[in-house]
């Protein structure tokens, strides 16, 4: 018996010979999330990387050479050592020839929970230690309001969500909640970094009973709990922005607006008030303009508009709204809603960025200043926003925008990924499969056979969680946890610090990687580094070893319920705000100077080029691609729970049920979605869940082309992102814009399809 800690919560596992047997909720835990359980069949099945291997031609003919066979050429099995030598040599050679920043090691990704063994942080401090790589910026999850946000309230993002207006006080005080995007408990399984308790369910229920009046916003019914009571609103997708100005043209027009907040907290209401009325383009953002937009009647958004001036009401903005085209709007937009109301800074109040997306937001958690792994220095300077991987593999030394920048981007040779799953999380996967060809090495440390894997040219096989000790440690979450070592290495895995500080080693750079220090060592440095700090904050946390043999530490509550950014709304000359003014700024004076035409100096409503409302449409149904509730992106998508829901091995694809009757579906039929990027197979899901012209595939199903040598081939399992988008938000972000793609799906009618996604490859034996 012991402890484990993942993104989806804290188990207790038991081993029986050797063998991890269970995992079993952890005490604290009164809702328990079921994906962790997925894990025990996959530590040792046919899925797992047992060892390291070698691209076949590329290590008989070296790097470069036939790059367009990854994913679709068989691998050599190799020694550790063989492997150290032939990374550490290929990095010396790029670094010779190309200089470190022709290493591309933005490695996005999720990786594990564990403070210690963490697969970025590893890799970047190993990078680091060799003279740096090109990195990249912001995240898949909301990068455009990462970009944006900062403009307006003037704080980073990340620091604003712990500082949410929190559930104890919408119990208390909010009558009316907006859920632009619902409040998708699926989600909430889910905290970066892990979680010690689920508290949402019980948050929502508990909300719910004391009278609050919750409005879905949403494509998908379901996006609130269905025992709920509440109102769906079908607001079209990607039009949340119109939605939102036709409520703020009403309590301009109709005078409900609150003169003395604005004025007191905010500038730039003149430049938006005169974009409401159309003052320049003509055109006011009346609720009968946003009502053909949306496709919601005027006297909704009107009504909805009133009833907010009259209420305590909280707007609630998911993030999803970010990863569509333009998604710096919808915040933005909803920031300025809320000021409008006047009800920022009141308990129950105001503006939140979605509640219920990850178990974190809205707690009543001192956020804690937990150390972590020191990255080191790069000395690269070069950098590309998250989403933008393709564009720079395919235009080395092209130009890009990004903030009020101008970048290059840089010529990459080689590309180090750990921890993330590019063939997941990437837009375009047919796109990016022709980038993917440019570089002359890809090394990639995983634990299991994904396509991410097989499109690598050596393979280093990593090991789990649950095969290492680490420190489960979120400073968004009030435990942490002392993760225990369950069983041992499966196969030849080593966990990721043990690779690079043996390929450091070789390279000369093991002192500067590992500081001396082994893997307990390191924890029991962050630990006390944590402890350290928590004493500035007169908090005090035990002493390591007391730590270690307690299982867990759970830090304090914060003793009264959070109001977001109350400081500032109790005294805004003591506590400005980090903008230029000091103030939310409804217009920024330095997002305008950037000039850009797809972000201008005010929230405004730009049309996505994929919508429903789109003149020229070649596809008919919006593809919203949401997160999977069955598993955290690709990850344990080869697992029991995963499959349990999918329709003949394929990825369900939910539908109207009018949508599927126009075009002769029926519930559980195979079904090839299509544009004009690409196709994959799904199986459909016929439910008055989504509205009418929306369809909806969850991510995460592992990439399985049908031919695998043609870069452009349909998805067999039914992988969305084979029909997303890649395009940037705007020249602002240039976040990732997933939801904003049209498709259009027929009958499956070709010949049965093998789903081959969980074979591993094939692998030589020397
Ligand atoms: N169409 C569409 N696409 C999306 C989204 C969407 O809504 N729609 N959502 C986006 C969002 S919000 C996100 S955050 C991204 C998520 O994208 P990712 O975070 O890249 O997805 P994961 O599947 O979590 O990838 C984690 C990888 O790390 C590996 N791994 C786990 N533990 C370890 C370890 O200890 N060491 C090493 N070396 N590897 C390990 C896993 O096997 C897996 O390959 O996807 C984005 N993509
Ligand atoms: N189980 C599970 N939970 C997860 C994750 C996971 O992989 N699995 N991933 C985690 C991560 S990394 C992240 S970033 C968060 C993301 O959390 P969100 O961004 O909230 O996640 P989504 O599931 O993509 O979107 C939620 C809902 O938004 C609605 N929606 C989509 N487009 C629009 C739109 O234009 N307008 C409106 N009004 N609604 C729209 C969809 O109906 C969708 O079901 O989830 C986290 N939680
Ligand atoms: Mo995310």
């Amino acid at each position: 018996m012991g402890l484990t800690s993942s993104h989806w919560g804290v188990y207790e596992f038991v081993v029986k010979e050797g063998r991890v047997s269970a995992l079993q909720p952890f005490s604290e835990d009164s809702d328990p999330s079921p994906i962790g359980h997925s894990i025990i069949d996959l530590l040792d099945d046919k899925t797992r990387i047992s060892a390291p291997v070698v691209r076949q031609s590329w290590l008989e003919n070296g790097p470069g050479t036939s790059p367009d066979k990854r994913g679709c050429e068989r691998f050599v099995q190799v020694n550790w050592e063989e492997a150290e030598k032939l990374v550490a040599t290929e990095l010396e050679r790029v670094i010779k020839t190309k200089g470190n920043r022709a290493i591309y090691a933005g490695s996005y990704g999720w990786a594990s929970a564990g403070r210690f063994h963490h697969a970025q942080s590893q890799v970047h401090r190993f990078l680091n230690s060799i003279g740096g790589y090109t990195r990249s910026n912001n995240t898949y999850s909301f990068a455009a309001a990462e970009v944006i946000v900062p403009h307006i309230l003037g704080s980073n993002l990340m620091d604003l969500l712990t500082l949410q207006t929190s559930w104890q006080s919408v119990c208390k005080h909010t009558d009316l909640m907006l859920a632009f995007g619902g409040l998708p408990l699926f989600n909430s399984q889910i905290s970066n970094g892990g979680t010690g308790a689920h508290i949402q369910k019980t948050a929502v229920l508990a909300a719910a009973s004391a009278g609050l009046r919750i409005v879905n916003l949403s494509p998908r019914r379901s996006d609130i709990k269905n025992d709920i009571e509440e109102q769906w609103i079908k607001v079209r997708p990607n039009t949340d922005v119109a939605f939102i100005l036709g409520m703020a043209h009403t309590l301009l027009a109709e005078k409900l607006y609150d003169a003395a907040f604005l004025d007191r907290f905010t500038v730039g209401s003149e430049q938006l008030f005169d974009y409401l009325l159309g003052r320049k383009d003509g055109t006011p953002k009346t609720a009968t303009w946003a009502a053909d937009i949306t496709g919601i009647g005027a006297s909704t958004i009107q009504a909805l508009a009133r009833e907010m001036v009259k209420k305590r009401t909280m707007i609630s903005v998911n993030w999803s709204l970010t990863r569509q085209q333009h998604g710096e709007q919808p915040f933005w937009a909803a920031i300025a809603l809320a000021a409008m109301l006047g009800q920022m800074g009141t308990p129950g109040g105001g503006v939140a960025f979605g509640y219920t997306v990850t178990n974190y937001l809205g707690n009543n958690v001192k956020k804690m200043p937990y150390g972590s792994l020191p990255q080191g220095k790069n000395a690269v300077s070069d950098f590309i926003p998250v989403a933008r991987i393709s564009d720079m593999l395919l235009n080395p030394g092209q130009k890009f925008h990004y903030d009020g920048g101008e970048y290059i981007y840089p010529d990459i040779d080689l590309i180090y990924w750990a921890g993330g799953n590019p063939f997941h999380h990437h837009q375009d996967l047919g796109r990016m499969r022709k980038a993917w060809q440019k570089p002359s090495t890809v090394i990639v440390n995983d634990w299991c056979w994904n396509a991410l894997a097989r499109h690598a040219d050596i393979v280093l096989p990593c090991t789990t969680t649950l095969e290492r000790q680490d420190i489960g440690m979120n400073p968004r979450d009030p435990y942490v946890i002392s993760m225990d070592k369950a069983i041992d290495a499966v196969g030849e895995a080593r966990d990721d610090f043990h690779i690079f500080a043996s390929i450091a080693r070789r390279m000369g750079a093991e002192n500067r990687f590992t500081e001396g220090r082994t893997a307990e060592e390191w924890q029991r440095w962050i630990w006390e580094q944590s402890s350290k700090k928590a004493a500035k904050l007169n908090v005090e946390m035990p002493d390591y070893e007391s730590f270690r043999r307690a299982g867990f530490y759970k830090s304090p509550d914060l003793g009264e319920d959070r109001i977001f950014l109350s400081e500032f709304f109790s005294d805004p000359e003591n506590f400005a705000l980090g903008t230029p003014s000091g103030k939310i700024e409804l217009f920024s004076k330095t997002v305008d100077s950037f000039g850009y035409d797809d972000c201008p100096g005010h929230p405004t409503w730009l049309a996505p080029n994929e919508w429903l409302g789109a003149q020229q449409k070649d596809f008919q149904l919006h593809l919203v691609s949401n997160q999977p509730r069955t598993k955290l992106h690709s990850q344990l998508d080869n697992g029991k729970l995963s499959q349990s829901i999918k329709i003949k091995g394929h990825e369900p694809i939910e539908l109207n049920p009018y949508d599927a009757k126009a075009r002769g579906i029926t519930d559980g039929d195979l079904v090839r979605v299509f544009n004009h990027r690409g196709a994959c197979i799904c199986g459909a899901y016929v439910t008055e869940d989504v509205m009418r012209g929306v369809v909806i595939i969850s991510t995460g199903s592992w990439y399985d082309p049908e031919e695998p040598t043609n870069t452009n081939s349909m998805c067999k399992h039914g992988n969305p992102n084979v029909l997303s988008p890649d395009i940037g938000t705007s020249k602002l972000a240039q976040g990732p814009a997933a939801h904003s793609c049209l498709v259009d799906v027929e009958l499956y009618k070709g010949p049965p399809l093998v789903i081959t996604a969980f074979e591993p490859p094939q692998i030589l034996k020397k």
